[in-house]
C-alpha cells in the first residue's frame, strides 16, 4: 500500500511551522510512519538550492531563474524523498510544494501559469498531493507575526503587494482544486487553527 503525500502552505508568516510540528503528532498517534520536509529543500542539493533562492545578494534574481531553481530543486526533493518515501507506504508531510510555485512565481512574480504547468508536469508528470491544507490569514496578520524576524530572506524584502497577489493565487487555487484543497483560517487562536485540523486529518486517516 502506499503512503499519503500531505502539503503546507500559505503566505509568510502565517504558521506552518508552528503547524507541522503539530500536524506531524497527530499522524503519528494514528500510527502511520512519516517524513516531514521542505521545499525548496528536503535533499542536501535541494538545501543548496534554498540557500541561493534565498539570498539576498541574488536580489533581482531573474523570475525564470528563480523558477527553475524551484523545479530543480524539486526534481531531486521527488526522486530521493517524496517518491521513495510513498511508495514504501509511509506518509510525507511537505512545507510548501509546486502550488507555492503558482503562488509566489505565478501570482506573486506574475509569471505565465502556463509556463509553470509545462514545468510541472515535465518534473512530476501526473503526481499530486494527496491534501494541501492552505493556512489563510490576511496579509497584514501574516506579516506581523514573521515580522520580528533580525535578517529578512530574499522573499521576505517583498512589498505587501507582493504578498496579496500570492495570497489570491492560493484562494484561487483552493476553489479550483478543492478536492484536495482544504483552507484552515488561520487567524484563529493557536488552539482553534488545530482543532480545525484535527478534523481535516481526521477525514484522510
Ligand atoms: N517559495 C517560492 O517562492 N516558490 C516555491 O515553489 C517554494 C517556496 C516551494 C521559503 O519558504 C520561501 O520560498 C518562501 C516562499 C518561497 N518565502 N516566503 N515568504 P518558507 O516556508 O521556509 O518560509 P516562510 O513562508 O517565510 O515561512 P515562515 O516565515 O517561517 O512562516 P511560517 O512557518 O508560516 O510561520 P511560523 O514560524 O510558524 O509562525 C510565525 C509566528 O507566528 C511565530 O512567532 C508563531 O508563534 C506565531 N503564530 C503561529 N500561529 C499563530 C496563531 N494562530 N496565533 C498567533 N500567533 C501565531
Amino acid at each position: 500500500m502506499t503512503g499519503k503525500f500531505i502539503t503546507v502552505e500559505g503566505i509568510e508568516g502565517v504558521g506552518k511551522t508552528t503547524n507541522m510540528e503539530y500536524l506531524q503528532q497527530l499522524i503519528m498517534a494514528a500510527g502511520k510512519e512519516l517524513v516531514v520536509t521542505r521545499e525548496p529543500g528536503g535533499t542536501p542539493l535541494g538545501e543548496a538550492i534554498r540557500t541561493l533562492l534565498l539570498d539576498p545578494a541574488y536580489k533581482g534574481m531573474d523570475p525564470d531563474c528563480e523558477l527553475q531553481l524551484m523545479f530543480a530543486a524539486r526534481a531531486e526533493h521527488l526522486d530521493k524523498v517524496i517518491k521513495p518515501t510513498i511508495e514504501a507506504g509511509r506518509w510525507v508531510l511537505c512545507d510548501r510544494f509546486t502550488d507555492a510555485t503558482y503562488a509566489y512565481q505565478g501570482g506573486g512574480r506574475g509569471l505565465d501559469m502556463e509556463k509553470i504547468a509545462i514545468l510541472e508536469q515535465l518534473v512530476q508528470g501526473d503526481f499530486r498531493p494527496d491534501l494541501t491544507l492552505l493556512l489563510d490569514v490576511p496579509v497584514e496578520v501574516g506579516l506581523a507575526r514573521a515580522g520580528n524576524r533580525s535578517a529578512p530572506d530574499r522573499f521576505e524584502q517583498e512589498q505587501v503587494e507582493f504578498f496579496e497577489r500570492v495570497r489570491r493565487a492560493y484562494l484561487e487555487m483552493a476553489a479550483t482544486h478543492n478536492d484536495r484543497y482544504r483552507v484552515i483560517d488561520a487567524s484563529q487562536p493557536l488552539e482553534n487553527v488545530q482543532r480545525q485540523l484535527d478534523t481535516v486529518i481526521k477525514t484522510i486517516l
